[in-house]
């Protein structure tokens, strides 16, 4: 007992720095956030409330809240389930567990014979070092187990050293069943299944007739005669199979009109020579800013295309073309032209910056500067090409690669963390290397023996930092750009298994990955290593998407009620939304949705006046749309159906291509 009490008050100290802008500051508090999201909290961090012995109807000494927590103090405790009953259901529950502790977690109990588990299957909770049991904390007990870590062999284990929290994320559905712990994937099962019923009928369950069987039943906290405690138990409930819509605060009336209806693309067919549809990826959209108002688009395979930015542009001139240096894949789709930023003197030194993976080495990405021809400034020089900086990857996934000029003239670059799930190297942490981090330098001067400049004042210059590095701890940032008028960097970091973020990014930040996805514990980093990291401003669940496309503060003139808002979308429920944030007093003023057709959404643009596009992909290549204003007239109703109508029909023709993608993306968020 008193050991727990030790780590209980020792963990206390170190979690409050934990979790400062996201309002997560409270223990078994729900944020308006959470609230809005449907969750309610089954502890209140003072009473027993909602909680009973099994099969009695008050709550024994034995369970008691000790400094905000649901604790197990004496002998003779016995296990307590909810008051409530619950089917299917998402909860996240903290636990800390005493020195070679045991516990579990039961789910869909009966009272009606024998003790809890001859019902309900329980998640273990234990001392993962020197508790009895082989079978670790957070295996579904005797049947579901995590997979091996492709590095060491062995089970994975995420949880933390005992006297540290550890949080369990729980779904239990009709569909499919999962359980992360300390955000990482440990299993999914379908209960009832036919895999789940060999596993019954090879377990020690296996002639329990209601095991499993309950559907709606308790929620049940083991007493194994150890010290344990609960904190933060916060559960949502599924209604008709589906959990709660998006919590938004409004909606804003935009209108979404194809930007080139009628644009050929330069040197581009639907068919490759092999007869294979070959999809549009256009991958930025940007322009050159030299005040000609031209937009410039540039596909994934390497293709950079100039058009008029009229919606009547019938035709783009090819302004480069490196699709023979660029290494694209289909079935590895996250490799390609990513990036590409004009320089701010554009207009005077025609220079332009590209991030791309190379084809001649394997997942090895590349800053190269580029220069605009002398005769045509609808061409490129196809000639020049000064090849910056090289990062390698070691896998194909995560190579972010968004490029910006910041108001400080310098170069910004999102870089990926190399890859795989988990990120397995801990790039994101790691200072020795530009994975997993947002760098800056100085294209415009050059230091020693360098094709660029490290800027004084960048925030890692010891010599065990990439002194290029201007924050880190980043997945994989998936568009990130300057606001024009506050300065302020928004970078959209796309989360692994739970969660999608949003961050403004400062000089010498610590956004977190791999130790947190979002504002939630990831992995079995120590509680102590959390102190300095910061919290994303704003965070959304995997109900409401699996991979965020972030885009960028509107300051345009025509949609004046989005004047101020950062625009983002998910991939992959195709959403888009309009975030209102409050710098001054670091605050979400509101999240507002834009209907939109369910748009895979790959990446946002801006012409030169800062109005809004976005790209999808499409095997007809008319995937670019700009946000307009729906103005308030009954003709424009007639307008925005007949839009919509348009886009719903556009749809179907690359919802096939889009299925692909999915697929890719899921076997991609599985790891
Ligand atoms: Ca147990
Ligand atoms: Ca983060």
């Amino acid at each position: 007992m008193i050991i727990i009490k030790k780590a209980l008050v020792l963990s206390f100290i170190t979690l409050l720095g934990f979790f400062p802008t996201l309002g997560f500051s409270q223990e078994n508090t729900l944020s308006e956030a959470e609230k809005k999201a449907g969750w309610k909290s089954l502890f209140d961090g003072k009473t027993t409330k909602g909680w009973r012995n099994y099969k009695k109807e008050e709550i024994s000494k034995g369970w008691q809240v000790k400094e905000g927590a649901l604790t197990r103090v004496e002998k003779g405790a016995g296990d307590i389930v909810t008051t409530e009953t619950f089917e299917e259901f998402e909860l996240i529950l903290d636990y800390n567990i005493s020195k070679g502790g045991n516990s579990g977690l039961m789910f869909g109990v009966l009272e009606q014979n024998g003790p809890p588990w001859h019902s309900g299957p329980e998640i273990q909770i234990q001392d993962n070092v020197d508790g009895h049991d082989p079978q670790k904390s957070g295996w579904l007990y005797q049947l579901y187990q995590p997979i091996n870590d492709p590095k060491t062999g062995k089970t994975i284990d995420a949880t933390k050293p005992i006297g540290q929290w550890n949080q369990i994320h729980l779904i239990i559905s009709k569909n499919k069943s999962e359980l992360n712990m300390n955000g990482v994937r440990y299993w999914t099962c379908k209960i009832g299944g036919t895999d789940w019923n060999d596993k019954v009928a090879k377990s020690k369950f296996a002639k329990l007739e209601m095991f499993g069987k309950a559907g709606k039943g308790l929620l049940c906290l083991q007493d194994h005669g150890d010290m344990v405690a609960y904190r933060n138990i916060k559960i949502r409930t599924l209604k008709d199979g589906v959990f709660p819509t998006s919590p938004v605060d409004g909606v804003k009336k935009v209108s979404i009109e194809p930007a080139f209806p009628n644009v050929k693309w330069h040197n581009w067919n639907e068919v490759d020579d092999k007869g294979k549809i070959a999809p549009l990826r256009p991958i930025v959209i940007t322009n050159p800013g030299d005040g000609t108002n031209r937009i410039v688009v540039a596909m994934q395979q390497g293709q950079i295309h100039i058009l008029a930015n009229n919606t009547k542009a019938d035709k783009s001139t090819l302004f480069l073309d490196i699709s023979s240096k660029v290494r694209y894949e289909d079935k590895e789709n996250e490799e390609g032209l990513l990036g590409l930023t004009f320089h701010p003197d554009y207009k005077k030194n025609g220079e332009f910056y590209a991030y791309y993976t190379v084809k001649h080495t394997p997942h090895l990405c590349v800053i190269s500067r580029f220069k605009v021809s002398k005769e045509d400034p609808n061409k490129a020089d196809p000639a020049f090409e000064d090849v910056l900086l090289q990062v390698e990857h070691p896998f194909w996934n995560h190579k972010g690669g968004t490029l910006a000029f910041g108001p400080d003239g310098y170069l910004y670059c999102a870089i990926g963390d190399g890859g795989d799930g988990n990120d397995p190297y801990n790039n994101g942490q790691k200072m020795g290397t530009l994975l997993g981090k947002v760098i800056r330098i100085d294209v415009n001067k050059r230091d020693t023996g360098m094709k660029y400049a490290i800027p004084s004042d960048n925030p890692f210059l010891d010599k065990k930092a990439s002194p290029e590095i201007y924050a880190y701890g980043f997945r994989n940032v998936w568009r990130m750009a300057f606001d024009k008028k506050t300065g302020n960097l928004w970078a959209a970091d796309v989360g692994q298994n739970l969660w999608e973020e949003i961050n403004i990014v400062k000089k010498g930040g610590n956004y977190g990955w791999s130790l947190r996805e979002g504002a939630h514990p990831f992995g079995n980093g120590s509680a102590q290593s959390y102190s300095n990291l910061i919290d994303p401003v704003f965070e959304y669940d995997h109900q409401m998407g699996k991979s965020i496309t972030g885009g960028f503060v509107y300051r345009g003139k025509k949609i004046p009620e989005l004047e101020g808002h950062y625009l983002y979308a998910d991939y992959v429920t195709g959403k888009i939304w309009a975030l209102n944030f409050d710098h001054k007093n670091n605050k979400v003023l509101g999240n507002f949705s834009i209907p939109s057709p369910m748009f895979p959404i790959i990446t946002f643009g801006e012409d030169e006046e800062g109005e809004a596009y976005f790209a999808v992909v499409t095997a007809n290549g008319k995937g670019i749309y700009k946000l307009l204003p729906n103005a308030n007239t009954n003709n424009s109703t007639n307008t925005a159906s007949k839009t919509v109508a348009a886009v719903s029909s556009e749809q179907v023709e690359f919802k096939k291509d889009h299925l692909v993608r999915i697929k890719n993306l899921i076997q991609k968020l599985k790891k």
